[in-house]
C-alpha cells in the first residue's frame, strides 16, 4: 500500500481553523468494479468503455494492468487497442457504477454527515467533528479504507490534509490503494515540489506565462511575491499563490444545501459591447454547466443578474422544459433572458446562477443527453480537473480577454464560493415563462486554450 507521511520541518503558516479533511477517490473505480465481480479478469488489462478496440468511442477508465500500456481515460478504444492488444474490453455498466458508488457514499456518511461527493467516485470529507469519536485523519482514513475494502470490496485512495485542495492532491499522489497524510502546518512543504499543474485554476497557459518567471514548481510559485502575480493575473494572481502555499479556505459543503449554482462576473470598465456581454454571458454559462456536473446536479431553472452602471441590478428567470447541465441551453436561456434588459445600458455587472437543482444519474448515459456529447462534455470535465478551469474552452472565449475564473459577486449576501448558495429571491419578481426545447449543441466550437 502506498503511503507516506509529510515529514518536512514545520513551515510558518497560520491558519485560524484546525480542521481535518479528507479526499476519496476509487482507485479504476469502474474497472476495479468488473475485476471484482469477475475474479478471473484480476490482475488483467481491463478496458472498460464500450464494444471494443475497433468501435468508436472513448475509454472510460482502464485498470491498472492496461494503465502500463499507455492505455487512459478518455482515449479513442482503437488507440487504446493498438497500445494493448491483449487488452480485455468491456461495455460500461452504468447502472451498476451507479449502485455501487451510493454504496460506497453510504460507508463514507458513517464517519461523518459532512461528505461532499464530487463526481461518481470520489468525494470529501470533514470530520474535524468525528475526531472524538473515531480517531485523527490518519485513523479515520485507514477505517474507511478498511470498510471500503471490506463491505464493498474495492480499494480507495485517500488524503488527509486541512485544507481540501491539499487533501485531494494528497490522494492521488500514491494511488492505487495510497493513504498520504500532510499534517498541519506541512501543506506549503508538501506542495513545493510538486509541478504547477496539479494546482487547481494553473492551467497550460498560466503555466506557460509562468515559466516565464521560471516557475516550474508549486514551491516556485509560492516563492513569488504577491503584488508580481496579481500584477500579472490580477485578481487569480494572488489567489494561485495563496493555494500554492497551502492557503484554501473552501470548506466541505454537503449537497443537499446546495440550492444554485452561480457565477457572477465585474467588468473592469462598464460595458455596453454586445459581442464583451454575450461572451460574458457565455463564460459565466460555461462555469455554471461545470459546476453542475461537477456537483452530480442538472439544473430546471436559469436566472441572470445584471447590474448597470447606476447600480441599478435585476435579475431574470426561467424555468427549462428539460433540466440539463450542459453549457448551451444555459447559455441560450441566459442571452435570451439578458438581451432585451442590456440594451441601451453600460453594463456592471453580470450574473448567471442555475437552480432548482436535481440528483443526476452521474452517468447520463440514460438520460435524454446525446451520448456522444455528453463523452466529449466528460472529457472536457476531465481536463478541467486535471488543468484547470481555463485549460479547455470554447473558440468564443479564447478570442476574448476574459480574467479567469469568474470572480463572484462581493455584492452578493451568501457567499460559499462555488457551492451552497441560496436561492436569491430577484430583486424584481420574473414571471417563471416556459423555456424552449434546447436547440441540438454544436460540438466542433470548442478549442484547446
Ligand atoms: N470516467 C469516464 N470518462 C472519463 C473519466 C472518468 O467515464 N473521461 C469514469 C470512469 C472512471 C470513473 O469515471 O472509473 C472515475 O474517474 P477517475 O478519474 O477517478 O478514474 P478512475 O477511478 O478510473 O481511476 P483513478 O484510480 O485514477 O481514480
Ligand atoms: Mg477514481
Amino acid at each position: 500500500m502506498g503511503r507516506r507521511r509529510c515529514d518536512h520541518p514545520e513551515v510558518s503558516f497560520e491558519s485560524p481553523i484546525d480542521r481535518t479533511i479528507l479526499h476519496v477517490d476509487l482507485d479504476a473505480f469502474f474497472a476495479a468494479v468488473e475485476q471484482r465481480d469477475r475474479p478471473e479478469l484480476r490482475g488483467k488489462p481491463v478496458i472498460v468503455g464500450g464494444g471494443g478496440p475497433n468501435q468508436r468511442g472513448v475509454v472510460s477508465t482502464a485498470s491498472y494492468e492496461a494503465r502500463v500500456f499507455g492505455v487512459h481515460s478518455a482515449m479513442p478504444l482503437r488507440t487504446a487497442g493498438a497500445l494493448c492488444p491483449h487488452g480485455i474490453f468491456l461495455p460500461v455498466d452504468g447502472r451498476k457504477y451507479s449502485r455501487v458508488s451510493k454504496e460506497v457514499l453510504a460507508v463514507l456518511r458513517r464517519f461523518t454527515p459532512l461528505v461532499q461527493p464530487i463526481s461518481i467516485d470520489e468525494a470529501f470529507l470533514d470530520v474535524t467533528g468525528s475526531r472524538k469519536l473515531f480517531g485523527d485523519g490518519e485513523t479515520i482514513g485507514r477505517a474507511i479504507k478498511s470498510a471500503v475494502s471490506d463491505e464493498v470490496g474495492l480499494t480507495i485512495s485517500v488524503g488527509v490534509a486541512r485544507t481540501k485542495l491539499v487533501a485531494k492532491i494528497a490522494s492521488d499522489l500514491r494511488k492505487p490503494d495510497g493513504l498520504v497524510v500532510v499534517p498541519p502546518g506541512t501543506e506549503a512543504a508538501f506542495l513545493a515540489p510538486l509541478p504547477i499543474a496539479r494546482l487547481w485554476g494553473v492551467g497550460a497557459k498560466s503555466a506557460a506565462m509562468l515559466s516565464e518567471y521560471g516557475v516550474r514548481t508549486i514551491g516556485d510559485l509560492a516563492a513569488l511575491p504577491d503584488d508580481l502575480l496579481e500584477r500579472r493575473f490580477g485578481k487569480v494572481g494572488a489567489m494561485i499563490g495563496d493555494r500554492a502555499r497551502g492557503l484554501d479556505a473552501d470548506t466541505v459543503s454537503e449537497r443537499d444545501p446546495a440550492k444554485s449554482i452561480g457565477h457572477e462576473h465585474t467588468f473592469d470598465v462598464d460595458s455596453s459591447d454586445r459581442e464583451v456581454i454575450e461572451r460574458s454571458l457565455l463564460g459565466l454559462s460555461e462555469g455554471v454547466a461545470g459546476r453542475l456536473r461537477d456537483s452530480g446536479v442538472k439544473a430546471s431553472t436559469v436566472t441572470v443578474k445584471i447590474r448597470d452602471s447606476s447600480f441599478h441590478t435585476i435579475t431574470r428567470q426561467r424555468r427549462l422544459k428539460e433540466p440539463t447541465d450542459l453549457t448551451g441551453p444555459i447559455f441560450r436561456t441566459a442571452l435570451e433572458l439578458a438581451r432585451p434588459e442590456v440594451r441601451g445600458k453600460k453594463i456592471r455587472l453580470l450574473g448567471v446562477t442555475a437552480s432548482g437543482l436535481g440528483e443526476t444519474d452521474q452517468l447520463s448515459l440514460f438520460g435524454s443527453d446525446d451520448p456522444r456529447r455528453r463523452r466529449v462534455v466528460e472529457a472536457e470535465d476531465l481536463v478541467r480537473h486535471r488543468y484547470g478551469d481555463r485549460a479547455i474552452t470554447r473558440a468564443r472565449l479564447v478570442r476574448s480577454r476574459l480574467p479567469a475564473p469568474f470572480e463572484r459577486d462581493p455584492m452578493t449576501p451568501v457567499d460559499m464560493r462555488t457551492h451552497a448558495r441560496d436561492d436569491a429571491p430577484p430583486a424584481s419578481p420574473a414571471p417563471l415563462e416556459a423555456g424552449e426545447e434546447p436547440d441540438p449543441i454544436v460540438d466542433d466550437d470548442e478549442v484547446p486554450a
